[in-house]
């Protein structure tokens, strides 16, 4: 039976989420490449809302949102170095994701392309990522990782958007991370599966 089909963007946060899942999970998946100019018929046909990535499952199922695809990797195969997540870690986890996705990544695309949008307020993006930045940080103050002492989905989720960040204005992050944030940061770059998710086909 052929595996799950992997819709992707090689530089694409979301999508390096869902490759970084997959692979830890020991997931294995076709990876169909996508010109996001030009978004093949057959993706749109499955996701019509037309984003990266997207899953196509054996029986035909569909996940089209990278943190669903994240969960389904882990319900599937839990990596043994994982940590378990208790509900307790779950409460820490959750408003990080929340404040990520609703906040963090708004202030981050601004921050990063102000000519894209009409509504830029720097001092504001500025100072909204460096409160991100220091909630990553009380975090990682205790323990080598987002929710404790081994990676966790959280890890996942948030790691592609600091990486983007470093891309845009790698002295932000150095000035305002702690040592515990830099050594996490420098973890997850450095690791075999984020460099075999990025490494160019
Ligand atoms: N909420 C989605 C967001 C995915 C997303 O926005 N991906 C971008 C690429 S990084 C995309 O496909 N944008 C559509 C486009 O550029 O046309 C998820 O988490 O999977």
């Amino acid at each position: 039976m052929r595996p799950p089909v992997l819709y992707t963007f090689r530089r694409c946060p979301y999508a390096i989420r869902a490759r970084l899942a997959l692979l830890l999970c020991d997931i294995e998946y076709d990876a169909i490449e996508v010109d996001l100019k030009n978004k093949p018929a057959a993706m749109l046909l499955l996701s019509p809302k037309g984003t990266v990535p997207v899953l196509q499952l054996q029986d035909g199922t569909i996940i089209d949102e990278s943190y669903d695809i994240v969960q389904w990797a882990l319900a599937n195969n839990y990596p043994d170095k994982f940590l378990l997540m208790t509900e307790e870690r779950k409460f820490i986890a959750e408003p990080i994701y929340t404040k990520l996705n609703k906040e963090f990544i708004f202030h981050l695309n601004r921050f990063k392309y102000p000519d894209r949008y009409a509504d830029v307020d720097m001092d504001l993006h500025t100072n909204e990522i460096i409160s991100f930045l220091n909630i990553l940080s009380s975090e990682l103050q205790q323990y080598d990782f987002l929710c404790g002492s081994a990676p966790s989905y959280i890890d996942i989720l948030v790691f592609p958007f600091i990486r983007q960040l470093r891309i845009a204005d790698a002295d932000i992050l150095t000035k305002n991370a702690n040592h515990g944030l830099l050594a996490w940061f420098s973890w997850w770059s450095d690791s075999s599966c984020f460099q075999e998710v990025i490494r160019k086909v």
